[in-house]
């Protein structure tokens, strides 16, 4: 079955119930206020609300595991009559708890909680990382770094679906053990992705939203853009993602990312009048 039968691109929410993510990290930290935050981005459009309790940043601390499930649980258990819940972790008791809690999609950083997706017959992320969070992005090295992404989210995608996983994204994981010459050749190639991904009854998830190597784009020989200061990439990168077969983007802006969807979908998707 096809991740995203028929469906107008859909954008994923990121909420992030940390004291260290690389954007919002500290925001959300407080149940009540992280609970309204996915509130909000439900009402701003999200298709999904993403919650996580461990950055991935490079060289982030691991999280003990009770503490991530104090974090994400009742986040989930609150948003989940509401809106549909991810839940970002690595962690198979984790996934396993914020299933039970009412999440429906494991987004695996670690592609390796395939059987546990199978097991609770949920959707999964196949993510594209090398290395770890903490050493990622020491030295990256690839041969062919679009050849060898595209082959391993493939296959782990492959293996997701033989598995009988209900729902399967592929994500190239920009950002995740990539120069930002990585991440720019895998975006040039993401149609191609799309495509395999689409054969397979899969689908392409991006997420390039405030990332680092967005503020050195077009900026040679000026200070690179500080994180606060990468909507513009975000929206510029989320569209030409959208634009090349993703179906979903996985984004900390979500009224700006749903805005620039539609209009960069075209004239048919406005759903305001065009001034003449
Ligand atoms: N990026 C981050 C975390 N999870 N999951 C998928 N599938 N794809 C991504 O690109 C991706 C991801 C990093 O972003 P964020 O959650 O904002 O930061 P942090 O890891 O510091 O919490």
């Amino acid at each position: 079955m096809a991740a995203q039968p028929d469906r107008r691109p859909l954008v994923m929410g990121v909420l992030n119930v940390t004291p260290d993510s690389f954007f919002d990290g500290g925001c959300y930290l407080d149940t009540a206020e992280a609970v309204a935050r996915g509130r909000q981005m439900a009402a701003e459009g999200a298709d999904l609300v993403d919650v996580g309790g461990e950055s991935s940043r490079p060289g982030a601390d691991p999280v003990d595991q009770a503490e991530e499930l104090r974090r994400v649980l009742p986040v989930v258990e609150a948003l989940a009559g509401e809106v549909r819940v991810s839940v970002d972790t690595a962690k198979p008791d984790v996934a396993r708890a914020a299933v039970a809690a009412g999440a429906t999609l494991v987004n695996d950083i670690s592609g390796a909680l395939w059987p546990v997706a199978a097991a609770l017959g949920v959707g999964w992320v196949a993510m594209h990382m090398q290395g770890t969070p903490q050493d990622m992005q020491r030295d990256p090295q690839y041969g062919d770094v679009v050849a060898e992404v595209h082959g391993a989210v493939l296959a782990a995608a492959r293996n997701a679906l033989a598995a009988g996983i209900p729902e399967v994204w592929v994500d190239p994981g920009i950002g995740f053990g990539k120069t930002a010459a990585h991440n720019l050749a895998l975006l040039a190639h993401l149609a191609e992705l799309a495509a395999a991904a689409a054969d397979l009854g899969a689908a392409v998830l991006v997420g390039t939203s405030r990332k680092s190597f967005l503020g050195r784009l077009g900026r040679a020989g000026q200070e690179p853009r500080a994180v606060d200061d990468r909507l513009e990439e975000s929206l510029a990168t989320a569209t030409w993602a959208l634009a090349h077969g993703a179906g979903m983007v996985r984004v900390h802006d979500v009224a700006a990312t749903v805005t620039a969807a539609a209009l960069a979908a075209g004239p048919a998707a406005r759903t305001a009048p065009v001034a003449a």
